[in-house]
Order: C-alpha cells, then structure tokens, then sequence
C-alpha cells in the first residue's frame, strides 16, 4: 500500500492523453511575473517541476532530455567553445554543456529567473555547475538577447524551452531563427526541443519550416524516451548553419567522453540518427 493517492495529472489537450504521478506532497509553489511554478514530492519519481500545469521536470527522468538536448549537438560540431542556452533555467542542460572540456563560455538566457531559484532549492544536482567560471546566468527576454547577440559569435544555440504557448511562443517563429542563425557561426548548430515526435507532428513541420525559412541548411530530428513529457516520448531537432549534415559526428570523442552520462552514448546517438519511416516520410529527414 502507498502512502497517498493523491496524483497530478497533465491533461494534453492537444494528444488527448496525459501524464500523471502520484504525490506525496506540494512542496512549493510561486506565481512569477511570467507562469505559475509549482513543485511537488512525488513517490516513485522525486522531484516534480510544473509550469502552468505543464509538466517540466522530475528528478528521475530529467537526465534522458538533458543529456539529448545537449551531446548530440556538441559532439556533431567540430570545435564547440561558445553555448548560448536560451530558457533552461533549472540548468540542467547548462550542466551538460559544461561537462564539455572544450567549451569555454556556457550563457543561460531565461525570463523567469523564479524558475532557477526554485531548481537551486529542489533540484539542486541540476545546478552544481552554476558556480563554472565559464558559466554566465542570465534573467532575460531571450528573443531579444539572441537578437542583440554578436553576429558569427556562436557556435551552438540550444533552445530548452516550454510548449509554443505562452511565454515561448515567440521561440519557434521565424524571427527568433533569423537571429539565431546570424549569432552562429557558419557551421553552427541551433538545437530546438521540438515535442512529440508522435502526436506533434504538425507542430514539428511549422517549427522546421520556420527554420528553413530563417536561411538553416541541414535538419535533423533526434527522438528520444521522456516518460514525464504528454506520450512519453520527445525530441529535439537540430539545424546547421550550412549544407554539413548531421549523420555524421566526433564519436570516438563521443565514445571516450571525460565524463559520466547515465542516457547519452556514441552508440545511443548513432540510433537517434536512425529516423523511423513515418517521421522520415512526414519531415523527410
Ligand atoms: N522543457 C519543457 C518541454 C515541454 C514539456 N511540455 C509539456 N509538459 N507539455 C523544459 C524543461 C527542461 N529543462
């Protein structure tokens, strides 16, 4: 017998399915000039992080997601030493970026700087590299800050942001990928969560679409397992600057990787590359 059976639910309407965990208790909770953020206990999968009732993240399951938004992307680029992370602010994929040796300046880029605080209180793990020299925390309008951003600066734009509703909408247009691929360098990787690779189909098409439009080259959607997102399945989609493709990366740095990854491998991310024949047929990936 479980202590509770209390449960939060995420209804997406969208996918006509939900996600839900059985809690122990609400620990926190926040309305921001921006969201309202709400944390729970939960009793098989620690930690749970919600945003306007959208699920964000759980202690258990966070890795898979952050660890995908990153190391692909880093070790696709040759040389990756310049990270601008637009959203993330519970800096889980700020961790994952910094693992990388060569990575010399790592800037986060969220609005609601509520969210950080609440990850350094809750999700500590998430946030032991915020004290990196090379790490820059910023509370911001990233739709503007990528705007502003030196043309040719950057090596890797990763987007870790909420649904297209709200605060984000404005992280999956045209506009925001124009600005985008000027701040990369030519060569440079633009990394977009890009929801379900099942029931969000659509969406995805618009969001690459945008992408093409913006001037990117070369596409690739990379699913992945994340039980606490709606279907319990995700992606992110990355773009070059340039024609280089992405079937090809560093994967013997991959395989000798300095560092520990509890998802991420050379192998895991040679068969992300593998697109299934519906998704290739709808993206043409
Ligand atoms: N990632 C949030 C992805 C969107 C989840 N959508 C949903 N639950 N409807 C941002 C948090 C991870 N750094």
């Amino acid at each position: 017998m479980h202590m509770s059976d209390t449960w939060f639910r995420e209804d997406f309407e969208h996918t006509g399915s939900s996600i839900g965990f059985r809690l122990t208790r609400k620990l926190d909770q926040v309305q921001s000039p921006f969201q309202k953020i709400e944390i729970y206990e939960t009793t098989d999968w620690g930690n749970l992080m919600v945003i306007d009732g959208a699920v964000m993240l759980t202690t258990r399951d966070n890795f898979l997601y952050h660890e995908m938004m990153s190391h692909p992307a880093l070790f696709t680029h040759p040389a990756p030493e310049s990270v601008v992370i637009i959203g993330g602010g519970d800096c889980g994929t700020l961790r994952e970026v910094l693992r990388h040796p060569g990575v010399r300046r790592a800037v986060q880029c969220d609005i609601d700087e509520q969210v950080t605080r609440m990850a350094e209180k809750y999700f500590p793990e998430l946030c032991e590299s915020n004290g990196d020299a090379r790490a820059e925390l910023l509370f911001d309008d990233g739709i503007a800050y990528m705007k502003n951003c030196a043309a040719g600066s950057l090596d890797v734009v990763i987007v870790d942001s909420t649904d297209p509703v709200g605060p984000a909408e404005g992280l999956f247009n045209r506009a925001f990928y124009e600005s985008c691929l000027k701040a990369l360098k030519p060569g440079g990787i633009l990394v977009q969560q890009s929801e379900s690779p099942l029931a969000l189909v659509e969406l995805m098409k618009d969001m690459r679409q945008a992408m093409r439009d913006a001037g990117f080259g070369a596409m690739k959607t990379l699913p992945f397992p994340q039980p606490c997102y709606p279907t319990g399945w995700w992606s992110c989609t990355l773009a070059r600057k340039g024609e280089e493709g992405f079937d090809t990366f560093r994967s013997d740095d991959a395989a000798a990787r300095p560092f520990a990854t509890r998802y991420y491998t050379a192998d895991v991310h040679r068969g992300a590359l593998a697109t299934p024949p519906y998704l290739a047929e709808a993206l043409g990936d």
